[in-house]
């Protein structure tokens, strides 16, 4: 089977915007790691790396005025919208020019204009905000889907019981993203941290007691079974038939187990074709799990690009990608006379 054939509903089009959409997320926050070493990032950040395969492919699957939601996990999300990476950055680094005007950091990044509408780093506040946007949408006509990307640490918090219970009732048109990264990989025992912490046997239960209907990826690396199950679902919003829950399984990062996140060096796209990844205990998520490698070995094989060709997406990413953390640096700090200001107490 080729890989074109293993990729159903999708177009050469989706498939390198996908690639482009997994680059644009993994450059961006491969950088992050230099910013923090030079004391430009103050506190915790989450990073994204690893859950490409899932962000990107349902967001090929939206609509553009389609509604985003998201979690403490968000710059993949954001910047897989399009959000300008300079601005991005200047948010995480508290500049003026940021997207939340360097007052919102890594934990509220968002972009209304792209229809990123909020962040909530609080575990499980996507699952109530993305199902509030449902119903906004709704009053005003509807014609468009919300979607709440969130961890399956969401599913323990009661609001997101209390949330699927209401779309179900209401019909409301929200997709539910669940990035189950409580998934091993390479050394990673199944039962050792991070994992579920939930009674149910299945992640999935929680929603379908709730009246949600479930779809069940098998590989959340694998954009192609994701964008399928994205389309399947915003098919089933749009018809009026209520809210549909995606479990999007993900092998995690070996970079993202601590409290900080550890660089595992930058993606080496030669990996897509024989290359091996240096020996040690990230090599086996590096060149079997990673969602980059994965796809662009989709896209290759599909012959939708040559190696050389993707070599130069990347380099073009890249660019841009820096340009903006340049942007970045070169911001200025918000004035202290505004410190005030969108403070409501
Ligand atoms: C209500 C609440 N409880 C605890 C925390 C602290 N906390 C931050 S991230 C996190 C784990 C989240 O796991 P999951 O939702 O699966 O997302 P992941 O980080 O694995 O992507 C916890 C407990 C929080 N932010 N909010
Ligand atoms: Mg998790």
């Amino acid at each position: 089977m080729s890989a074109a054939a293993s990729t159903p509903g999708m177009t050469r089009a989706n498939r390198l915007s996908i690639m482009e959409r997994m680059l644009v997320m993994r450059r961006f926050e491969e950088r992050l790691f230099e910013l923090h070493a030079a004391g430009h990032l103050r506190g915790v950040f989450h990073l994204y790396i690893g859950q490409e395969g899932t962000g990107a492919a349902v967001l090929e699957a939206l609509a553009a005025d389609d509604y985003i939601l998201s979690t403490h996990r968000n710059h993949g999300h954001v910047v897989g919208r399009g959000a300008d990476a300079g601005r991005a950055y200047a948010e995480l680094i508290g500049r003026a020019t940021g997207l939340q005007g360097g007052r919102g950091g890594s934990f509220h990044l968002c972009d209304p204009a792209r229809g990123v509408l909020q962040t909530s780093a609080i575990v499980g506040g996507c699952v109530g905000l993305a199902t509030g946007a449902a119903y906004g949408i709704r009053q005003s006509g509807g014609g468009r889907v919300a979607t709440g990307f969130f961890g399956d640490a969401a599913l323990e918090e009661g609001v997101a019981f209390e949330s699927f219970t209401l779309a179900a009732l209401w019909k409301l048109p929200v997709i539910y993203v669940c990035e189950n990264n409580s998934i091993g990989a390479g050394e990673m025992k199944g039962d050792s941290y991070p994992r579920s912490m939930l009674g149910a046997e299945r992640l999935s239960r929680v929603p379908e007691m709730a009246g949600v209907r479930t779809l069940q990826v098998s590989n959340g690396a694998n954009a192609a079974e994701v964008h399928a199950a994205a389309l399947e679902a915003r098919a089933h919003c749009l018809a009026g038939k209520g809210p549909v829950f995606i479990e999007s399984p993900i092998a995690r990062w070996p970079g993202g187990r601590s409290l900080f996140p550890k660089s595992t060096g930058a993606t080496d796209l030669a990996l897509a074709w024989g290359r091996r990844a240096p020996e040690g205990p990230n090599q086996d998520w590096q060149e079997n799990h990673d969602p980059v490698i994965r796809w662009a070995r989709v896209v290759l094989a599909a012959g939708d690009a040559s190696q050389d060709e993707l070599l130069a997406l990347d380099r073009t990413v890249l660019a841009r990608n820096d340009a903006g953390m340049r942007f970045a640096l070169e911001s200025p700090w918000p004035d202290a006379a505004t410190a005030t200001d969108k403070v409501f107490a």
